[in-house]
């Protein structure tokens, strides 16, 4: 059976049974206060018997399942709807993952502007996150196009993460032309730092950087006591992973 997209009716399918997209939550703890203000969102599929399934099943990319021009709509609904959701359940900040070929579509932006404005007339004080994936930068997308985007995004409320910081695409070069407000930082580099006091000063270094220009640093996929202590170590106490919360449907 075919798994993906059913263009002309519109559908992702999953071995021939349309899905539609809903996105799980992982909260991001902060060891300075027992308060938790933010969440990142998962997407999965649901399809008609209530089985959640991820998004790994779907031979169509989240990227292109996103940009496809019938499906887009479906994703900016299930959006707004997971935001909405979890803004009234008392988060602040809610995270949706892109890469830079989304901000590179103008409808995709279009979109995401309508979001964020409806957000900041619904939600004042809350806030939507766009955490950049580790993507490389797609061919012929201008810096300048991208720069534009990050622009109107901002204007209208909206923040932005690197995503996997320290691999592939979220690199140094994109810390330096983007300036986010929040740098997630990869899970492989607990395991250097752990085993290297070179890896463990260059990674403090990038840390206390980061934080000394107002960017906010977020230890990703912290799955024990020991990792949550090293990131502690650092000065980084917001952390995200399986040591805290497993992701799941909620609220
Ligand atoms: O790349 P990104 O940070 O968006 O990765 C999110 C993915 O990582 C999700 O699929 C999520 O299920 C998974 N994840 C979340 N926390 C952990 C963790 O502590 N350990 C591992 N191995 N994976 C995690
Ligand atoms: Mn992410």
């Amino acid at each position: 059976m075919m798994t993906g997209v059913h263009q002309a009716r519109g559908e992702i399918l999953l071995e021939g049974r349309p899905v539609q997209p809903i996105y799980f939550t992982q909260e991001v703890s902060d060891l300075s206060s027992s308060h938790v203000m933010a969440v990142e969102t998962l997407l999965r599929f649901l399809d008609a018997d209530g089985v959640v399934h991820h998004f790994t099943r779907i031979t169509d990319t989240p990227e292109a399942l996103e940009l496809d021009p019938v499906l887009r709509p479906l994703f900016s609904a299930a959006k707004m709807a997971a935001a909405r959701a979890l803004f009234r359940h008392g988060y602040k900040y809610v995270g949706f993952n892109i890469s830079l070929a989304h901000l590179a579509d103008l409808d995709w932006v279009r979109d995401a502007e309508a979001m964020c404005a409806q957000v900041q007339r619904e939600f004042p004080g809350h806030g939507v996150v766009f955490e950049i994936l580790e993507h490389e930068q797609p061919d012929g997308a201008a810096q300048e196009a991208l720069d534009l985007a990050f622009d109107q995004l901002r204007a209208l409320g909206a923040t932005f993460a690197i995503d996997d910081f320290g691999k592939l695409g979220s690199s140094v070069l994109r810390l330096c032309r983007l300036q986010p407000e929040y740098v997630k930082f990869d899970r492989s580099l607990v395991e250097v730092i752990a085993k290297s006091d070179f890896s463990h000063s260059m990674v403090k270094a990038i840390v206390a950087q980061c934080q000394q220009h107002g960017i906010s640093v977020i230890a990703e996929g912290v799955e024990t006591a020991a990792m949550s202590r090293l990131w502690e170590g650092l000065n980084v106490t917001l952390q995200q992973g399986y040591h805290f919360d497993r992701p799941r449907r909620r609220p």
